[in-house]
């Protein structure tokens, strides 16, 4: 049961698609409206559990912690740093009373959940205006169900964004992404595509080629293809103010870009210098804005990532007036100055520039959340007319209804441990706000990753549908052929593809019937153990994972809340024992991945292969002791997906 409240006058933010009742009450919290903020309370019960908040720092239990939904540019993935890229207002209670609740608001939302010991929820949400959602349910998975299903079907992948990518902030000629395939070929590692980050563009502007480096962008994307390999470039959010370019001349005469106080266009700089923000609020500045990515899908390119959609801004003409540039270069001198200034500036450019939302000239700083979303939105919507099949779509910034869109990936990391478990917690969350298509830049951002780390985040990596090597520009070089051992890595990314069939079957069905695709062990098991465990999670409908995500380790302790088969990958083949209910000791080599089917239950297996282009689902190999199971089968491009191109296979 879902029900909502409407306080003041809300802009549609089009995260429920679902007709939901409206009704005057508000169950379970109290609520107090101030001259600005609308403060909602709720007593914790000493054993309640809260999920959800989706990207955020923290736990999956959020009990605890303090967050902030405020979409932010940052590389601090600590858990002192209250806001991420991402806003995400959907927690679930789960004890003494059981319920979920989404609080609809494009606006700074504060969350303190049991905060220094206050034992209650209290959300404040900077703004008078905004829709709450309040779900009744058996439980936290039936809730949140509930949810996916009011926002609508899930972002649809092609096949092919199932195989591994390699990415790298500083390739930037052609002769680089030549080399990353041959790595890759050479060493017998799988591959389906390589990103393209700003350095492939003509002054890091969007819709352009720098054409020094790259002189035939449309040669080399089907150099690639015949490799197998689809290039992936990236979008920022902003445009570059220079006139008698055609992108920035068609967006000033279109009335595209956002203004400032004065009713200018508002000023801000980014990678290229001085941009303009588009309108994403506007409709006809979402086509347009969409329909510029025909640059690159005539140049035979299906696959997108979106930028500093926060939207980042790294000065403007408000907060560094004179010195432009140059306060850029000084800000990188100067960090520490840098941090308390910079959060200042950010909240004053926010609140010097507007949008226009049917016909009202408004704030952005009251409707900051919605911005990265509504351009994955423009993004999809715009390569849903340019293609006639599925696309690669993941975005840095979003809200929860973005997932209908396009998926996530969770920004600028770093190459450490406790990163790794960071994306093992983000999974199962994200997944809770309709983000199903997701993963971390498997490796870390920041910083230098070594072989163990990498083996080992590959090994979990491996699970998540989108799985993709990505690291900063002044960090070790850190594709999997750079490593000693290839066999190792051979092992791993064989395995990613050996599990496809699986994958996708269990991606395709998640996302049609509104399910999630990774999940915590308490939303499937009714026994108190699996509660407080973060470090397994369910992958679909048929098996449980416990990767390795301490260094040094080459076994750690696992809990089956049942008996299920024990399946050791080893690179070659797949041993099966039986495991009692219980806690145990998992070895695990850096060139195994050990994983559990549940009882009653199958997994398919298909044969090694080095690309999606070779993907076979005749002769599936099937493991565990259930009897049938549910395969997806197209051609992974079509759109015409329905639950009808399940096949039945049975032992
Ligand atoms: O200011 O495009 O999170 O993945 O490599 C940094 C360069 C801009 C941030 C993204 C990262 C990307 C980088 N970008």
């Amino acid at each position: 049961m879902m029900t909502s409240t409407i306080f003041g006058s809300p802009i549609d933010t089009g995260a429920i698609t679902a007709d939901i009742p409206v009704t005057k009450d508000v169950a379970h919290f109290r609520v107090s409206v101030t001259q600005k903020h609308t403060i909602f309370t709720y007593p914790l019960d000493t054993d309640d559990l809260v999920y959800g908040l989706g990207e955020t720092m923290g736990r999956v239990n959020k009990r605890g912690g303090r967050y902030t939904s405020f979409n932010t540019d940052t590389a601090e993935h600590e858990d002192s740093n209250p806001s991420l890229y991402a806003s995400h207002n959907f927690l679930i209670v789960w004890g003494k009373e059981t319920f979920g609740v989404f609080f609809d608001t494009p606006a700074k939302v504060e969350f303190q959940i049991d905060y220094q010991g206050s034992g209650e929820v209290r959300v404040e949400c900077h703004t008078r205006d905004l829709r709450l959602y309040q779900i009744d349910g058996d439980g936290p998975y039936a809730i949140t169900r509930t949810l996916l299903k009011a926002i609508g079907p899930c972002y649809l992948p092609p096949l092919w964004a199932f195989g591994y990518g390699q990415s790298r902030f500083g390739y930037a000629k052609d002769q680089d992404f030549r080399d990353v395939a041959k790595g890759h070929a050479d060493n017998d590692l799988p591959l389906d595509y390589i990103c393209m980050d700003i350095d492939y563009m003509d002054g890091f502007k969007d819709f352009s080629v720098d054409e020094k480096d790259i002189p035939d962008l449309k040669g080399l994307a089907e150099e690639m293809k015949e490799q197998g390999i689809h290039l992936v470039p990236i979008v920022d959010a902003g445009i570059k103010v220079e006139p008698g370019d055609p992108v920035y001349e068609s967006g000033v005469k279109g009335g595209h870009f956002c203004r400032n106080v004065e009713g200018g266009l508002f000023q801000a700089g980014v990678w290229p210098g001085m941009t303009h923000f588009p309108d994403f609020f506007q409709e006809k500045t979402r086509k347009w804005f969409g329909s510029q990515y025909k640059f690159y899908t005539d140049r035979g390119i299906e696959g997108f990532w979106n930028d500093m959609n926060e939207p980042a801004i790294f000065y403007s003409e408000y907060t560094r007036p004179k010195l432009g540039k140059w306060t850029f270069v000084l800000d990188i001198l100067f960090g520490k100055y840098r941090k308390e200034k910079k959060a200042r500036d950010m909240i004053r450019d926010y609140k010097s520039f507007f949008h226009n939302i049917t016909g009202k000239r408004v704030r952005h700083y009251d409707v900051h959340n919605l911005f990265g979303a509504l351009m994955t939105r423009s993004t999809s919507e715009g390569l849903r007319d340019l293609l006639p099949h599925r696309y690669l779509l993941f975005s840095r910034s979003s809200y929860i209804g973005a997932g209908r869109y396009g998926g996530v990936w969770t920004g600028d990391n770093t190459s450490k441990w406790e990163h790794l478990m960071l994306n093992v917690r983000h999974m199962p969350s994200l997944n809770m706000c309709g983000f199903l298509y997701a993963g971390a830049d498997t490796g870390g951002f920041m910083g230098d990753c070594d072989r163990e780390l990498l083996l080992r985040w590959l090994a979990f990596s491996a699970f998540t549908p989108l799985m993709r090597n990505h690291t900063g520009n002044f960090t070790k070089n850190q594709e999997a052929y750079r490593f000693e051992g290839q066999d190792d890595f051979r092992s791993i990314l064989s395995l990613r593809y050996r599990l496809l069939p699986y994958i996708y079957s269990e991606y395709m069905k998640a996302a049609l019937t509104g399910d999630m695709y990774m999940k915590p062990l308490s939303f499937c098991y009714d026994d108190p153990a699996v509660r407080p465990i973060e470090d397994q999670l369910l992958v679909g409908d048929s098996i449980m994972i416990a990767p390795v995500v301490k260094q040094g380790a080459t076994s750690r302790r696992v809990y089956l809340p049942e008996a299920m088969t024990q399946v050791r990958y080893d690179g070659q083949d797949f041993h099966c024992a039986t495991v009692d209910k219980g806690w145990h000791h998992q070895q695990t080599q850096l060139h195994e991945v050990v994983l559990y089917i549940r009882k009653g239950k199958l997994l398919p297996i298909g044969k090694p292969i080095t690309n999606t282009a070779d993907y076979d689902v005749e002769d599936l190999q099937l493991l565990g002791d259930g009897d049938v199971y549910d395969l997806y089968t197209d051609d992974g491009l079509t759109r015409q997906c329905t639950m009808d191109n399940v096949r039945q296979l049975s032992r």
